[in-house]
């Protein structure tokens, strides 16, 4: 299918966790003035987009994934004069500025909630989702997403409230068309400052099934796609959001939530649809989830992570778009999960720069992620800050588990990993802040660095930078197609090998990705050109060595 052009299938988002990047004022917790000194060097990166994280008012008990108003700047972060310096450095630099939408709840400290439970004939009261217990139980037995019922119980107001992540952060009630209206008019807020776009959180879950039943479902994974996910009326709320208010602008958004599927994804980014236009899917992020969820890993399957990839491209051909990803602030660090973070670190983390910036889609890059930051070892739960690893640590330890052998899957998977300091030099904290940071900063610092990387010719960061400035000359990367191949120069291409072609109209690339320690001698093209490669002495038709990867142009 023919590609419809728009200018922002065309740019590399760059994600910043504001509490890690930069402390400007000794306190241990990143800012916007910290931001906005490191603009330049965000510049010189060669990424077109900034997503930040959410930076409003709020209790902090998700890190800002509950807001309790969405009209202000935490003082933590600076203030509205500090934001707007952000938003005109970035676009005086030639960058875009996407915000975190939360909209499928607030904290329990926003007004609207503490309006709501106040009594049944609140204004507010509809604001969210109360209900009578059955007996002395919650209303149905739905587990919240961090573990635990989904329902609390409040004095206040004598009823229960729905919370689908922790207690404070009960659901907004997409029913009530004043929610809706309320969530309208703070797009417009933020739209109407000049920002260029949002990124969606949980909007797969906003609107719920009513009668609100038990769930019979054996996990809380198939629980979440099967009930709480793409309720019946979401494509509606999205239709209208999009329609009233952010059609009239020329932005992006880009959705994330559990329960997208490669056969659903098309009703939330068909170019038709008037919804969203990317989606963030977690395919191949949960395919790691055992039978006791996230905190039970099974080993990497390659071979599965290969074809989410390939089966996912594909949605583009169906006129959806996506937004590859292979970290976020939610997941861990992609040298460490997907690659080596040991003998291979540099190689296997210039591997997937590659094929992060090889594929089709509006790619994002988390921050850290381009010098090669790795996961640490968190030994003690106190040590530990995110409430998702603290909850399900209690939950475990509470059943009579083992601690130490829990803390070993925190430091596998926990969100912990990717919020540690952005790492800058080998001085006191990493540069980080002249204060004591809000969590420990990975002690590895001292060697894994930006300006260590500045320094070194042959570092991941440059590695990044020579990556997206090649992408950017060779437009054909966004919109050409994408072919996985089986078998190169008649080799049966191995199980731990990625391969595929990209082919725009006078361009074919061959990308060839070992995906392990293994050494294919013989695995390359008759010939080509190799146009970029992760190790010095390299050639188009030389073979694989130990993660090597190459782009190898074949006219
Ligand atoms: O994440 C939604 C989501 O699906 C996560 O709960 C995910 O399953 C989990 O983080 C995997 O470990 C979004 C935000 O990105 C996350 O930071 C928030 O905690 C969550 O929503 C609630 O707002
Ligand atoms: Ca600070």
């Amino acid at each position: 299918m023919e590609q419809t052009k728009n200018w922002w299938k065309e740019k590399v988002i760059y994600q910043i966790y504001p509490r890690s990047y930069q402390d400007s004022n000794g306190d241990g917790i990143g800012d916007l003035p910290g931001i906005i000194s490191r603009l330049d060097y965000i510049a010189s990166l060669g990424v077109d987009v900034v997503w930040l994280s959410p930076i409003y008012n709020s209790p902090n008990d998700d890190n800002g994934y509950d807001i309790s108003d969405y009209r202000s700047i935490h003082p933590d972060f600076g203030t509205m004069e500090d934001f707007q310096i952000l938003l005109d450095g970035l676009h005086q630099r030639g960058m875009k500025l996407v915000m975190d939408l939360v909209v499928n709840h607030t904290s329990d400290e926003h007004q609207w909630f503490q309006e709501s439970r106040k009594s049944p004939n609140s204004p507010y009261r509809d604001y969210y989702i109360w209900r009578d217990g059955k007996g002395d139980k919650p209303p149905t037995n739905w587990e919240s997403f961090f573990g635990g019922s989904a329902w609390e119980w409040d004095e206040v107001a004598g009823q229960y409230f729905l919370h689908l992540f922790t207690k404070k952060q009960p659901d907004l009630n997409w029913e009530n068309p004043k929610v809706r209206q309320e969530v309208k008019d703070l797009v417009k807020y933020w739209l109407d400052k000049g920002i260029d776009g949002f990124r969606m959180d949980v909007i797969s879950v906003i609107s719920k099934e009513y009668p609100l039943v038990d769930s019979d479902h054996d996990t809380l994974a198939e629980c979440i796609s099967d009930l709480y996910a793409n309720g019946p009326r979401v494509h509606e709320y999205l239709q209208e959001l999009h329609s009233d208010v952010l059609s009239k602008y020329d932005i992006f958004t880009v959705g994330e939530g559990p329960g997208i599927t490669r056969s659903n994804a098309i009703e939330y980014v068909g170019k038709d649809r008037g919804e969203l236009d990317m989606i963030f899917h977690f395919d191949h992020m949960f395919m790691d989830h055992g039978p006791g969820g996230k905190y039970d890993p099974l080993p990497l399957d390659l071979g599965k992570f290969m074809n989410v990839i390939e089966s996912w491209d594909a949605l583009i051909d169906e006129g959806g778009w996506l937004s590859p990803f292979f970290d976020n602030h939610d997941f861990h660090r992609v040298v460490t999960r997907f690659g080596n973070d040991k003998e291979y670190r540099e190689e296997s983390a210039k591997l997937f720069a590659i094929l992060l910036l090889t594929l089709r889609g509006t790619p994002s890059i988390y921050m850290g992620t381009e010098i090669g930051m790795t996961n640490r070892e968190f030994s003690s739960i106190d040590q530990c800050r995110d409430v998702e690893g603290i909850n399900f640590y209690h939950i475990h330890v509470d059943k009579g588990g083992d601690p130490a052998a829990f803390m070993k899957i925190i430091s596998q998977v926990g969100r912990d990993n990717v919020r540690t300091p952005m790492q800058w030099s080998d001085q006191s904290q990493g540069g980080f802040t002249k204060g004591t940071p809000w969590i420990d900063i990975n002690p590895n610092y001292t060697t894994i660095n930006v300006e260590q990387a500045e320094q070194d010719e042959g570092s991941i960061l440059h590695f990044y930078r020579s990556m997206l400035a090649l992408r950017k000359i060779h437009p054909f990367i966004v919109y050409g197609t994408f072919h996985r191949l089986q078998e190169v120069n008649g080799q049966a291409v191995p199980a731990d090998v990625f391969c595929y072609e990209r082919r725009g109209e006078h361009e074919t690339w061959l990308i060839l990705l070992n995906i392990s320690g293994n050494t294919y001698e013989s695995l390359s093209p008759l010939s080509g050109t190799l146009l970029l490669g992760n190790y010095d002495q390299a050639s188009a038709t030389g073979g694989l060595r130990p993660w090597e990867a190459k782009i190898i142009s074949l006219k």
